[in-house]
């Protein structure tokens, strides 16, 4: 049955086809990608991701039911129908096999996409299973970001991967010219709208993988791809239109009246956020449409700036609310947020994403994990002074254990979509300019091996301790002559690079926050050293602080008394069977074992880094503790003075705001509190009220 409204909406669509050059191309990115595969993690980014790999994301497929049993493979288990658990499984473990090279992973990739390919993909197209009756949109989507990035590193899948995509999109075309099935409704006709809600939210993600195979396998059918875009964006909610002053919601959403609040749920969920925060840069890509560059630079900074964490991610627990400390934030919500300044970085190269990235990578991602990688918080409080069964829960729409670390904390979506985050930044720390440029855009310790547009095969090695530490090594060696260029943060006042090779110049470009040198063919070594000052703060809101050291956010360290059990069920909150998931897979409930209700004087902040930097005339830094992010392991941390306030709980369960500046006294004797880096911070305190203590 079509509609007379759908047969208006596809003529009109033809129409554009028609007047388009089918083959006219998409806005190219700003910077252009280099296949997955291509950028390997050095120094404490690759012991992060071999302990990730060694960890839950790792051996997920070996015993966790939703994956290991899942419906996409040989199995029934799903926890909801939206059949995403594999998905998102792929769609993480693909960058994490191909960026570790790791074989046993690797194995899983290729041993289950295997079995995709042969056993869930319908004669009309249909790719997956579809329990529950429904054929949604939603789970292809991540089925295809871990796809597409199976092709790019492995040839071996182009064709069967490649093939299976196109036979979809067609499928999903008259799926969409149907009144929008798969998106708002059933093929019956029969709306529900709890589950389609969610696809409606986030098409820009499958677009993306329909840019992908427009840009580079587009097999003759640009004109249904791009059909395709227009009618997943005719059917799907548009950010564009939400990231407009006016109509963006900026308010605390506790203070906004509720019919608002549900009018526009779709754009407050925390995880839709985070994948929305790059749909006008991907809208933008078809649309031609430059004003959209402005409306993702928005999006990204009013979400930060009145929805935001210090730590990088969006405080939404599942609902955006304000800045209030104890709001949490899902950890995929931060694995989706450094997915998509890494994309905005890529498309639009505004160093404002590239920082957010990092800010999210760096803070937000380790600290929802604990220090092995192996448990995981669903909610991440900024003042998260214990973990534990609260004894009421202080968020919009999670329980009481939502900021317990443990295996499926309060939902499953966090133990499946976690493992993306790490692997995807690392993915992105290179990209090219042009034909004989080479850009170090997320700065982090990575190798990158590939061949430019001008012939020029080129690795970069970097090894570094950044962001604890400031200066970045470079061994390069090219064929040819090429342009290297680095990024500059932009909290730093400067930056300088210098070559082994003092005949090479560099020169620094403040429009793009680049600096470049012209390097020649065969081997060069670079220096490059970000100018960092020790201390910087950040106001928040009622007069209290976050403390960063360059990319790294410090918080108040508070002393645990840690206990485990073996993992829950999420749903029953009953203990699984003993047998049920590895031995290193815990429960944890983490107490204070000091008082939390500390203010600061700003003025008393001192810097301490044991020996962090490496010598004068050093070629590599020195080696950090392993895994960095573990509680205690960092060694760097700072000092402050502090006293105890008066600091009233919420609910009687978790610390409230922070009372006003005109009431904080010193309950005692000024003491000296000790901040270390977030992502090592399991139980912490990141939003501290000020305090005079001159
Ligand atoms: C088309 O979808 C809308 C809701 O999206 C529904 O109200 C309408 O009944 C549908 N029409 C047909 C012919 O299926
Ligand atoms: C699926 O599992 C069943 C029972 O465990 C087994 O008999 C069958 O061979 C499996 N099929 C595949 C393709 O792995
Ligand atoms: C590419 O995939 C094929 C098929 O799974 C596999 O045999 C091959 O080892 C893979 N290549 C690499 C470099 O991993
Ligand atoms: C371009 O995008 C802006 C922002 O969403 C919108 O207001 C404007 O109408 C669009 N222009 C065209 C020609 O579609
Ligand atoms: C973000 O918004 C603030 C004003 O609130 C403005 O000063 C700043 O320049 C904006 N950032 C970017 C990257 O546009
Ligand atoms: C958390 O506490 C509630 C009672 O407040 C209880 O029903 C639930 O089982 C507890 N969950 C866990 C995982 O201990
Ligand atoms: C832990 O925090 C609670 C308040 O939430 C406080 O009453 C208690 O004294 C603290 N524990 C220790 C050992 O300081
Ligand atoms: C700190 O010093 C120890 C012992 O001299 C050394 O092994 C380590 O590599 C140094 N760490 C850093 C970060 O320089
Ligand atoms: C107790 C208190 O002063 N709370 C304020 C903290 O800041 C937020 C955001 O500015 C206000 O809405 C609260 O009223």
């Amino acid at each position: 049955m079509v509609n007379l409204r759908t047969l208006s909406l596809a003529s009109s669509l033809v129409l554009q086809c028609s007047e388009a050059s089918t083959s006219k191309p998409l806005v190219p990115f700003a910077y252009q990608d280099i296949p997955l595969g291509s950028i390997s993690p050095n120094g404490w980014l690759r012991a992060e991701m071999e302990t990730e790999a060694a960890g839950l994301a790792g051996h997920l497929y070996d015993f966790y039911e939703f994956v290991h049993k899942s419906s996409w493979l040989n199995g029934t288990e799903e926890y909801s129908g939206l059949n995403e658990a594999y998905p998102y499984w792929i769609n993480g473990l693909v960058p994490l096999a191909y960026g570790l090279d790791n074989q046993r992973l690797k194995d899983q990739v290729h041993a289950s996409t295997e079995y995709v390919l042969q056993h869930k993909v319908a004669p009309d197209g249909w790719i997956g299973p579809e329990k529950g009756g429904y054929r949604l949109l939603w789970a292809r989507t991540l089925l295809f970001l871990g796809w597409t990035n199976l092709v790019d590193a492995n040839a071996t899948w182009e064709e069967p991967i490649v093939t299976a995509m196109h036979n979809f999109n067609k499928l999903m075309n008259t799926m969409l010219k149907d009144n929008g099935t798969g998106i708002v409704q059933q093929a019956d006709g029969v709306l529900d709208a709890g589950y389609y809600f969610w696809f409606r939210s986030r098409t820009q993600d499958m677009m993306v993988s329909l840019q992908w195979l427009y840009d580079k396998h587009p097999m003759g059918q640009e004109a249904m791809l791009l059909e395709n875009m227009q009618l997943l964006h005719h059917y799907g909610y548009k950010w564009e239109n939400y990231f407009k002053w006016g109509t963006y919601i900026y308010q605390d959403l506790y203070t906004v009246p509720n019919r608002l609040t549900n009018e526009y749920f779709q754009f407050l969920h925390g995880v839709n956020v985070g994948e929305g925060l790059k749909a006008a840069a991907v809208i933008r890509r078809y649309t031609y449409n430059d004003s959209l560059i402005q409306t993702a630079i928005d999006g990204v900074n009013w979400t930060m700036k009145y929805h935001g964490a210090a730590s990088g991610t969006v405080l939404a627990d599942e609902r955006e609310d304000g800045v209030n400390p104890y709001y949490g934030s899902e950890t995929c919500t931060a694995v989706e947020v450094i997915f998509s300044q890494a994309y905005n970085y890529r498309a639009l190269g505004n160093g404002f994403f590239a920082d957010g990235a990092e800010l999210a990578a760096y803070n937000a991602l380790p600290g929802a994990m604990t220090g092995d990688w192996w448990a995981h918080v669903y909610m991440s409080q900024p003042n998260q002074p214990y973990s534990k069964n609260l004894s009421e829960t202080p968020f919009y729409d999670v329980n009481t254990v939502g900021q317990t670390f443990g295996l499926e904390p309060n939902y499953p979506c966090c133990t499946v979509n976690h493992p993306q985050g790490l692997p995807k930044f690392t993915q992105s720390a290179y990209l090219t300019l042009g034909d004989a440029g080479l850009l170090h855009a997320l700065l982090s310790p990575t190798t990158v091996t590939t061949t430019l547009g001008n012939g020029a095969k080129v690795t970069v090695e970097c090894n570094t301790n950044y962001p604890f530490d400031d200066d970045l090594y470079y061994t390069v060696s090219s064929t040819a002559s090429f342009d290297f260029y680095v990024r500059q943060p932009g909290w730093s006042p400067g930056s300088t690079l210098t070559a082994s090779d003092a005949s090479t110049s560099s020169s620094f470009d403040a429009a793009t926050g680049l600096t470049k040198t012209s390097l020649p063919a065969g081997k060069s070594t670079l220096k490059y050293s970000i100018t960092t000052p020790n201390i910087r703060t950040e106001p928040r809101a009622n007069d209290t602080i976050s403390v960063f050291r360059g990319q790294v956010l410090y918080a108040a360290h508070i002393g645990s008394e840690v206990t485990s059990t073996g993992p829950h069920n999420y749903y029953t909150q009953e203990l699984y069977p003993a047998d049920y998931a590895p031995p290193q897979s815990r429960d944890y409930v983490m107490l204070n074992t000091t008082e939390w209700n500390m203010a600061v004087d700003p003025s008393t902040l001192v810097y301490h880094a044991a020996n962090a930097s490496a010598a004068d005339g050093a070629s590599a830094p020195g080696s950090l503790p392993t895994p960095i992010f573990a509680p205690g392991n960092p060694p760097f941390y700072m000092t402050v003075q502090a006293c105890l306030i008066d600091w009233p709980l919420f609910l009687g369960s978790t610390p409230g705001w922070p009372i006003p500046l005109s009431e904080r006294k010193c309950l005692g004797d000024t003491f000296e509190a000790k901040l270390v880096p977030y992502g090592s911070a399991e139980l912490r305190m990141t939003e501290l009220p000020t305090i005079s203590l001159k």
